[in-house]
């Protein structure tokens, strides 16, 4: 099943002229409407007239996070506020995040490639969408609810946590396709067997899973405990939210929607354009959006593009799987995280020495961040209780920063491995490639 088969299954030719007149436009949009890309493109050097073929997209400057973090709150907006009706921002919690400003016609193109993003996880009307994703600033709850909107299916809204909630909800409703983090997914599974509930007792048929990097270990046992199809998504806050890409049951890479959101790959180091197949860092450039367009947005997500035609007859450019970071944002439980906040955190409190390591694991289905730090000779003591203290206090200061609860261990002085040359601050013990 296709959800609009005339833009998923779109000649590439006539896909590639379409991008181009769309790219023009969002050009001149951008540059006489968002100051900011009016002076990056008067800086450089380039008008929007020198834009003449999808390849001279490169002679473009890129746009990055920061960038978009300088501009807080509305500075990136190529419309006025009272045309933006809604607004959404990253999930990192705390320092500036970006902020992502939707207009009536921008939540319609929302809707588009979430419902497209549904149909290729096999929903149709007849579907009950338990949707685990939270609702929210994150885009992950009303990304999918607009979809299922669109699609006709039933949304069940329940949102994140309240597992013992989720497992009776799914059971009274017959839900048939589970959306949410592979790691909630994951931990739900657990949860039903634990009720002693086997796959054949629930009515789940497929899983949207996505926002956070796993593997295809981890569709494996997904799979096979909840008995269902898990297929990937991907989508970014800065882009539109979930529904940039989506896997369809071949399991052949993500489908972008590219006729709303121009895929790039770049050498990391060189900044170079690589070619079909070749690892690097994806750029995104938005085709469609009126309330926020973007240029060559640096998503620092590594993977590759295929062009060939898939099995399921779309015609769509396709990603590979996410496969690592070009940059130290970790996603823990979903959100954010720069090690530069921990750092921060710590850096709060008097006697800690800058030196500190970050433990990211994944001991079942859940995150677990650990930060070991070392004391000073004064705060450093033998008293157990003491200890416990500091590092609740620790913990708490981390917690204020971050929004994630932090196992603190503080360690003797001088302890912990120093490095020669750059620090190793973070040891991330989950494995996704
Ligand atoms: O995570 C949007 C989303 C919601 C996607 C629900 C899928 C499902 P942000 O919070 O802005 O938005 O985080 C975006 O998450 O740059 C990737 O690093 C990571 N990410 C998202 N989807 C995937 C995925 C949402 N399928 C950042 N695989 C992105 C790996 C993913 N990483």
């Amino acid at each position: 099943m296709v959800w609009n088969k005339e833009a998923e299954c779109m000649e590439r030719e006539e896909k590639e002229k379409l991008q181009l007149k769309l790219l023009k436009e969002t050009l001149k949009k951008a540059y006489e409407n968002v100051p900011f890309y009016k002076k990056r493109f008067d800086e450089v050097g380039i008008k929007v007239e020198d834009i003449q073929s999808l390849k001279d997209i490169e002679k473009l400057p890129f746009t990055t996070k920061t960038d978009l973090r300088e501009a807080y709150p509305f500075g990136m907006f190529a419309v006025p506020e009272e045309e933006i009706i809604e607004i959404h921002t990253s999930s990192g919690t705390t320092g500036k995040p970006t902020v992502s400003g939707y207009t009536k016609k921008d939540l319609e193109i929302w809707s588009e490639v979430s419902a497209r993003a549904i149909t290729m996880a096999l929903g149709t009307k007849n579907d009950k969408i338990q949707n685990c994703y939270g609702y929210g600033l994150f885009t992950g709850g009303l990304g999918i609810h607009y979809g299922t909107h669109k699609v006709g299916a039933t949304i069940v809204p329940i949102s994140a946590g309240n597992t013992k909630r989720q497992i009776e909800v799914m059971k009274d409703f017959q839900s048939t396709i589970l959306t949410c983090t592979p790691s909630y997914a994951l931990y739900l599974a657990e949860v039903l067997e634990k009720e002693g509930l086997s796959p054949e007792e629930i009515s789940l048929k497929s899983g949207i899973f996505g926002a956070e990097m796993w593997t295809e270990e981890m569709r494996d046992e997904l799979e096979k405990r909840l008995g269902i199809v898990a297929l990937n998504i991907y989508g970014l806050t800065e882009i539109i939210g979930p529904g940039v890409a989506q896997e369809c049951p071949a399991k052949t890479g993500l489908h972008i929607s590219d006729d709303h959101f121009y895929p790039e790959i770049i050498d990391i180091k060189t900044h170079q354009a690589l070619g079909e197949g070749e690892k690097g860092e994806l750029v995104l450039t938005t085709l469609t959006r009126d309330g926020m367009p973007i240029i060559r947005f640096r998503t620092k997500d590594i993977t590759a593009l295929r062009k060939d035609k898939c099995e399921c007859g779309r015609t769509l450019v396709r990603m590979d799987r996410i496969t690592g970071r070009s940059d130290d944002m970790l996603k823990i439980r979903g959100v954010i995280v720069f090690p530069s906040q921990i750092e921060r955190a710590l850096l709060k409190i008097e006697g800690l020495s800058p030196n500190y390591q970050i433990i990211v694991s994944r001991p079942k289905y859940l995150d677990e961040l650990e930060v070991r730090v070392e004391a000073s000779t004064e705060l450093f003591s033998d008293e157990m209780k003491k200890m416990e203290e500091i590092e609740n206090k620790i913990a708490n200061t981390i917690n204020k920063e971050i929004g994630l609860r932090v196992n603190v261990t503080l360690a003797e002085p001088e302890t912990l491995p120093r490095s020669e040359g750059k620090a190793v601050r973070v040891l991330d013990l989950r494995k996704f490639d």
